[in-house]
């Protein structure tokens, strides 16, 4: 296997959790480049559920976790998650996780902003995960991010604490939220500093030795193109570049070392928080979706919206986040039922148009257009091989495979890490 980085196609919950962990058996490094504490990959190995927000899922499998500069870290979150898999028998030592040492932090004021500001947004709210990925993210491109390296250096966070706060309590005031104090945030900070140092590294020198020794790096992306901050459904989107692109510039390395991208999409369609969805069920329809894919989200808990596959959203996450392969994830969810249909277009003003809008009215008045299939009454659930398909199943991925125009690589039928069917 080259290096490979697998970014979500849809609006985040894909399955990433199981296909990355099934990848990592195949890869020596697995390293997170963009996002927070805002994903959750969970990941079920024999009896143990390792829900996992920060760290690299490869770590379960005993392979070495990276955390590149395109995150954002809470690291009272990071300690939290692992003395959590500690609890559950997975040690994480400095020897096993290495962090950025440029990587900016979230700080406690990030989330008390991030939820102030979504109360005061009201009917227009994102649906943040509330917490503090977008702030953070501002700070970083603000140039007043404190980040890992800054912990080490008293005399940095000082003065850099000073200009945060100028902004933050500023706004936080004007919210009418609660304000910071410098001596709260440094005795935060420098109560964690000692846990989260020793995690610090040049990991762009890290990985560039392991290309130069031909080890095979993951790179593991989390949320998905559609919230990507340019290319998603904006503004109703999250704060970085989640597009495999943005695997070299989140970590360190060059552009020829992302390797095959497999964008990783549900056979249906689901997102959490606002924002459009062309597809989205409201009726009985969506409520079985739901029901039958567990769809809650796993940061949040929040019930996840539901719909049909959206073969024109998915065809733009294929082109903006250069896609080679596709990993279809729950097709046992559709088992049973007698039609199953796809968006194969919007409508637009009395107009067909094959690309979703960037304007946000224009969004809003999109109509889908369906093709619908025959769906199959056998049921797919743990099927391990094509041949355990049924006709009218394998019918339906090779017609997304080609309103997509990219190939299904991978067919995941449970979350069992197994049950798995590489299609070439
Ligand atoms: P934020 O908190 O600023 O990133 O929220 C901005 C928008 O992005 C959405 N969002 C997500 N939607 C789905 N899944 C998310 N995380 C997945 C999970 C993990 C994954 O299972 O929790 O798939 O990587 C996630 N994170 C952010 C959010 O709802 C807002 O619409
Ligand atoms: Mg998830």
């Amino acid at each position: 296997m080259s290096n490979v980085t697998v970014i979500g196609a849809q609006w985040g919950d894909e399955g990433k959790g199981k296909i990355v962990d099934w990848l990592a058996s195949r890869a020596d490094i697995v390293v997170r480049f963009q996002g927070g504490h805002n994903a959750g990959h969970t990941l079920v190995v024999g009896d143990q559920t390792y829900k996992l927000s920060l760290l690299p899922s490869g770590l379960v499998r005993g392979k070495m976790g990276v955390i590149g500069n395109g995150v954002v870290v809470d690291p009272e979150a990071l300690l939290a998650e692992i003395d959590r898999v500690s609890a559950q028998g997975l040690k994480v030592t400095p020897e096993t996780l290495r962090i950025a040492e440029n990587v900016p932090l979230i700080l406690p004021v990030h989330g008390a902003i991030d939820r102030a500001r979504e109360e005061a947004r009201g009917a227009r709210k994102i649906g943040t995960t509330g917490r503090g990925i977008g702030p953070a993210y501002e700070d970083k491109v603000a140039r007043r991010a404190i980040r890992l390296c800054d912990l080490a250096e008293p005399e940095t966070l000082d003065w850099k604490l000073d200009e945060l706060l100028l902004h933050h309590n500023t706004l936080l005031a004007g919210l009418g939220a609660p304000t910071f104090t410098k001596a709260a945030l440094l005795e935060h900070m420098n109560a964690l500093a000692p846990r989260v140092l020793p995690y610090m590294d040049t990991v762009w020198d890290l990985l560039d030795d392991a290309r130069r020794a031909g080890r095979r790096i993951l790179f593991e992306g989390a949320q998905a193109v559609m919230l990507d901050v340019d290319h998603g459904t904006y503004p109703f989107v999250t704060s970085s570049n989640t597009i495999a692109a943005n695997a070299a510039t989140g970590s360190g390395v060059g552009p020829g070392t992302v390797g095959f991208v497999l964008g990783i999409a549900k056979a249906y369609s689901t997102r959490v928080g606002e924002g459009p969805f062309p597809s989205e069920l409201h009726d009985e329809m969506g409520r079985t979706l739901g029901t039958r894919g567990h769809e809650f989200g796993t940061v949040t808990g929040r019930p996840r919206r539901c719909g049909w596959f959206d073969a024109m959203l998915v065809r733009r996450a294929v082109r903006v986040g250069g896609i080679n392969g596709l990993a279809l994830t729950k097709l046992d969810v559709l088992d049973g039922l007698p039609e199953i249909k796809v968006c194969v277009g919007y409508e637009l003003d009395g107009k067909e148009i094959r690309s979703f809008p960037s304007a946000p009215a224009a969004q809003a008045r999109v109509t889908p257009i369906y093709e619908t299939m025959e769906g199959w009454t056998d049921s797919t659930r743990g099927a391990r091989s094509w041949a355990d398909l049924p006709a009218q199943a394998i019918k339906y991925v090779r017609r997304i495979e080609e309103l997509v125009e990219a190939p299904v690589t991978l067919l995941s039928t449970s979350p069992e890490r197994d049950d798995t069917i590489l299609m070439r």
